[in-house]
């Protein structure tokens, strides 16, 4: 199997940490935790946990800054350390780590880029309020039509990376933090030529911890799909 890396932010995350590290323990992967210096003692869990699991690493971040520069900093370590394929996933057990496998299948049968989709046919969200599956749904509709790509799950943050993509798409350049970082990311591996392959998900509620969801997450992707379409119309992206 290719070197895979899993890229885990985690931000007060101390209840579902243990039990996600241990979920990953059979998946055949390393796991670096990139943690924002989590006010709940998240950061110093993790250091104990690394200590015992030998596929664990932490990488310490001194302040929330979104999820997007952690995610940076994240893959930086994991192409440093020669990954092959470079994953993302939330450590709230909205994306389940039984789909893991499933994600590395779809790289190693040749797809750049591998989205966990919820929604391509076959995947599904948990027990959303209606405003909550509206907005989501809605914002991959906006940005599917704005961007003028075909894909379904935009915003999703279970995907698997070939190295090849994130050493083309120029990560110094992407500033977004929230949910556009997904958008864009996406965006920039089909500019680029990538292969972008959507495999189907349940995504499931949190149930333990809270959300870091917020309004201006949610506004900053609804401004930068315009922004990233018209740099990608002038040549720039
Ligand atoms: N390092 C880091 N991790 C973050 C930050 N914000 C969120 N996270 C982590 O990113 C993952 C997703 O965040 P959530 O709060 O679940 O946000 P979400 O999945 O968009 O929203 P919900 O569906 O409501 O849970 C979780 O593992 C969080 O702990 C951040 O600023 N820094
Ligand atoms: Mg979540």
């Amino acid at each position: 199997m290719l070197r895979a890396v899993v890229c885990l932010p985690t931000y007060n995350e101390r209840e579902n940490l243990e039990p996600m590290l241990r979920a990953l323990g059979d998946k055949g992967v390393r796991v670096l935790v990139v943690d924002d210096s989590s006010p709940d003692g998240t950061g110093e869990l993790a250091d104990r946990l690394a200590a015992e699991l030998d596929y664990v690493g932490v990488l310490h971040r001194e302040r929330k800054e979104g999820l997007g520069p952690a995610y940076l900093a994240g893959f930086r370590r994991a192409l440093a350390e020669d990954a092959e394929l470079i994953l993302e996933m939330d450590c709230d057990f909205s994306h389940n780590p039984a789909d893991v496998p499933r994600l590395i299948s779809a790289a190693e049968a040749g797809a750049d880029l591998v989205l966990g989709s919820r929604y391509a046919p076959g995947g599904s969200i948990g027990d959303w309020g209606l405003l909550r599956r509206i907005v989501s749904a809605g914002g991959s509709w906006y940005a599917r039509l704005l961007l003028g790509v075909g894909i379904r799950d935009l915003t999703g943050g279970f995907k698997c990376y070939r190295r090849r993509v994130l050493e083309t798409i120029d990560l110094e350049a992407i500033d977004s933090k929230g949910y556009a970082f997904q958008i864009e990311t996406t965006y920039r591996a089909l500019r680029a030529g990538y292969r972008v392959v959507e495999v189907p998900i349940s995504f499931a509620d949190r149930t333990q911890g809270s959300s870091k969801m917020s309004k201006t997450i949610f506004l900053e992707a609804v401004w930068r799909v315009p922004v990233l379409r018209s740099r990608a119309i002038a040549g720039r992206l």
